[in-house]
């Protein structure tokens, strides 16, 4: 079939404004959210129902052409763009955005794939509910690209990854068909869980369509604080005592490097209240019951006593812990415009994270003079953002391999929540065991036998 056969064909099975074919129209989608990756299509569809999605998908299937889903196009990963190889479409799954339900007993919401995830969380919110996965981009990113990349977060310490609120999932497959799992079960165990394969696969084995996530009860009552701190060391013996004496409701532990609020003062404007330290803790603590503001600073004066904190603030209104919040969301932000950042999003094991960061600064200041490490990210879940800022013309591929020998020595993953896109494909085939990847290679050629879903991504 050439191709202007297979743009008719599409444009039979969606509406007018189904279909953007412009370079103008189409441009927004071909490049990623760090305009590090551009690509190109043969046209960008924009179904509005999963009938829809899954007649691109045949048509596609025919005329051998590769798909590339689309969500909110906020991937730091560069996996929602277009690679420049063969022929290519965009599916774009913004128009397919009904929130179809929310059940207030049961506790979960049904929701289309291009559901922004705020308009979820705000939906949830409406009926006394909370979606409690949150990240910077929320205002942008789609439920069925958070469910993609499985995303992580600032709640991930008490909720969980993605993974762990999807109770069902609707699912378009390589060839159109439609495998619809939308269970309102917290039990099921009929059978392998199918849904997990694609939770995090980023588009390369099918389309996510719709999806069922758990909530939980909204808190009534909420603090926040930002913590100065020593280092790393104090940060996790905050933690501990955090842990010991209100783990049950602590809902987000952030570490903060001083060179972080240095970009956000040099960029933002954006200024800590506390004092000036080498590093910061911001955490947050939910309950249903009143009183946690008062037994968070009795945790945090005994934090401050024992020299873990050198100072601390706690937000006194909602408007403050906004605040202090809207620091933490900046900073990819203040880097970006700082200039040529090589972005780590590593984890390992909690304990080790002290010494994990140490060794990994000295690394790549040993390898890369004029480097310098933004580090900051989910403490609590051993995930740091581990990025550098380097010279124009560094090795950038270099700086990737520094960080990521020391991930390796530390037992820890190269990704932990952003995913491997195209940006991390060399990387994971470098450090993960054989076996793993000819595994993954199974499932791939099972489900998108002729790999045209997301080509050059995660596998390669
Ligand atoms: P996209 O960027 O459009 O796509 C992401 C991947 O999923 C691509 O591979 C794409 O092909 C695939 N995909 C998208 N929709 C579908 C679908 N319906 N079916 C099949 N495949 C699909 N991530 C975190 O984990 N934690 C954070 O704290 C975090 N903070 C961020 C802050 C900022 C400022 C930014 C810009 C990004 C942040 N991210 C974070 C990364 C990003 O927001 C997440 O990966 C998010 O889940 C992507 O959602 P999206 O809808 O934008 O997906
Ligand atoms: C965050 O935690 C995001 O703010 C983005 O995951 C991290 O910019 C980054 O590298
Ligand atoms: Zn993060």
């Amino acid at each position: 079939m050439d191709a202007a056969s297979f743009l008719a064909r599409l444009a039979s099975v969606l509406d007018e404004r189904g279909l953007l074919t412009a370079p103008d129209d189409m441009a927004p989608y071909l490049v990623d959210w760090r305009r590090m990756f551009r690509g190109e299509a043969l046209a960008v569809a924009r179904p509005r129902t999963v009938q829809e999605v899954s007649a691109v998908m045949a048509a596609c299937a025919e005329a051998g052409i590769r798909v590339v889903p689309q969500g909110g196009n906020t991937s730091l990963a560069g996996g929602s763009v277009p690679n420049g190889a063969t022929a290519q479409i965009v599916l774009s799954l913004s128009r397919l955005n009904a929130i179809r339900s929310v059940d207030r007993v049961g506790m979960l919401i049904e929701v289309e794939a291009g559901c922004v995830l705020q308009t979820a969380q705000e939906a949830a919110l409406a009926a006394g509910r909370l979606l409690p996965v949150s990240l910077g981009a929320e205002g942008t990113a789609q439920v069925g690209g958070i469910v993609s990349t499985n995303a992580g977060g600032i709640n991930v310490l008490r909720y969980g990854m993605t993974r762990q609120l999807v109770l069902g999932l609707e699912v378009v497959l390589a060839d159109g068909t439609i495998v619809n799992g939308m269970r309102h079960l917290r039990k099921d165990n009929a059978g392998y869980d199918w849904k997990q394969l694609f939770i995090g696969s980023e588009g390369t084995l099918g389309i996510v369509t719709a999806v069922v996530l758990r909530l939980v009860p909204a808190p009534r009552h909420r603090v926040t604080a930002l913590m100065a701190v020593p280092g790393p060391q104090a940060a996790l013996a905050l933690l501990s005592r955090v842990q010991d004496e209100i783990g049950d409701q602590v809902s987000a532990f952030e570490l903060i490097s001083a060179y972080s609020f240095d970009l956000l003062a040099r960029h933002c404007d954006l200024r800590a209240p506390v004092s000036e330290a080498p590093w910061f803790v911001l955490m947050q603590a939910d309950s249903s019951l009143e009183g946690i503001t008062d037994k968070m600073e009795e945790v945090l004066a005994a934090a401050l006593e024992a020299e873990e904190a050198t100072d601390g603030v706690v937000a006194t209104s909602e408007a403050q812990a906004r605040q202090l919040w809207n620091l933490r969301e900046h900073i990819t932000e203040a880097e970006a415009r700082e200039g040529e950042g090589v972005k780590h999003d590593v984890s390992a094991p909690i304990a080790d994270m002290p010494a994990f960061l140490e060794a990994a600064e000295a690394a790549v200041m040993a390898a890369h003079p004029g480097a310098r490490a933004n580090m900051f990210g989910h403490l609590g879940d051993g995930n740091i953002h581990f990025n550098i800022v380097v010279p124009k013309g560094a090795d950038k591929a270099g700086v990737n391999r520094t960080v990521h020998d020391v991930v390796a020595r530390f037992g820890g993953s190269i990704s932990a929540e952003h995913g491997i896109g195209c940006y991390r494909v060399p990387e994971l085939l470098h450090y993960k065991p054989q076996a793993e990847l000819d595994l993954m290679r199974r499932i791939k050629a099972a489900l998108d036998p002729d790999g045209r879903l997301n080509p050059g991504k995660v596998l390669g």
